[in-house]
């Protein structure tokens, strides 16, 4: 394997490690170094939000409103806003797709990139002080600048991304992401506002010893993830860990061996998670540390999007875990 010529010092601001590793990336304009700046921002504005979201309500009754002057709006709505606005500002983004926008959003003609983005995942844990997360994939678009947004700007398969990344607002707020050369991971130190590296090209352990997944619906799970479920119970030596949060279950199972499953069941006939905004970014990092996304039996980037908020099953974590639970389908 090609020697990741990327600088892993550990310490180092992410500021200065996208600078250092521009070179890295696959069109060096800068303006990709730039739109990852832009999404720490916002990340560092929704942390802001996210931590004082137990205030809301107290300051609510005291008739407070933001700085802004906007009234306080529900915390998913609210990052998209901060994310959008971002977006906007840096100029480097010409479409938008987001769990909170019914189609996509059009931003700037001259822009070279379209994000999809789950502005913060994890809608059950927001209210209860449980973690929560936001996805991002980075695709180039392949209309000229200066152009009309064409279908096939947006709907672009997970191998596709330039970059992806997330951001896990947990007992720490951390943001791991990866541009095709290894996957790294930084952690925000509140009180100097800065995302240090702490995480340098991070591996996923190929075997593990954690399954995560919702059994609520497990009656109506496909047989095959029924009888891999209960050779998952089988194995004594694995536990069962599931926070509902896929950022949070996803990060953890990257650093301690597992998998996270979200099959099709009845509600839900193709799995829960969206393919554009939730599983290509996880899908592109989880490869890039060595792990494994799949369907079931197609693997996530090789996926052709036909909707923007198309769903698909989703199998991801380490190697050989997926691979097992896959050889069951
Ligand atoms: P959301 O986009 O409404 O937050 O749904 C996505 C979330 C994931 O973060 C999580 O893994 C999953 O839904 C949990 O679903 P469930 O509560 O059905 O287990
Ligand atoms: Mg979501």
């Amino acid at each position: 394997m090609e020697q990741s010529r990327i600088a892993h010092s550990i310490g180092i601001a992410l500021d200065r490690f996208i600078k250092n590793n521009q070179e890295q990336f696959q069109y060096a304009s800068g303006e990709l170094s730039q739109l990852l700046r832009d999404i720490a921002l916002a990340s560092k504005v929704v942390n802001r939000e996210v931590n004082k979201a137990g205030l809301i309500d107290i300051m609510g009754a005291l008739g407070s409103q933001n700085s802004g002057g906007d009234e306080q709006q529900k915390l998913d709505v609210l990052a998209n806003i901060r994310f959008t606005r971002a977006l906007t500002k840096g100029g480097e983004v010409c479409a938008l797709i987001s769990e909170e926008s019914e189609s996509f959003v059009d931003l700037n003609n001259e822009g070279k990139y379209m994000i999809a983005i789950d502005p913060l995942d994890g809608s059950s844990n927001i209210d209860v002080n449980v973690s929560i997360g936001t996805i991002f994939s980075i695709y180039r678009r392949k209309s000229p600048t200066g152009t009309p947004i064409r279908e096939e700007d947006i709907l672009q398969k997970g191998s596709e991304q330039v970059a992806s990344g997330y951001i896990l607002y947990g007992s720490s707020t951390m943001l791991v992401y990866t541009t095709g050369h290894g996957v790294n991971g930084f952690t925000y130190e509140p009180t100097l506002g800065e995302y240090f590296l702490s995480h340098p090209d991070l591996k996923m352990p190929e075997e593990g010893k954690i399954f995560s997944v919702n059994e609520g619906p497990a009656n109506s799970f496909p047989a095959a993830v029924k009888q891999y479920v209960q050779y998952c119970k089988d194995k004594e030596t694995y536990i069962a860990r599931y926070i509902g949060s896929l950022v949070a279950d996803f990060h953890r199972n990257m650093l301690k061996g597992g998998i996270y499953i979200y099959p099709a069941n009845s509600h839900n006939p193709k799995g829960k998670l969206r393919l554009m905004y939730e599983c290509n970014a996880l899908a592109f990092i989880a490869e890039q540390a060595g792990g494994k996304a799949t369907d079931g039996k197609i693997r996530i980037l090789d996926i052709q999007p036909t909707t923007l908020h198309q769903r698909t099953p989703f199998y991801v974590g380490s190697l050989r875990m997926v691979e097992k639970a896959e050889s069951f389908c």
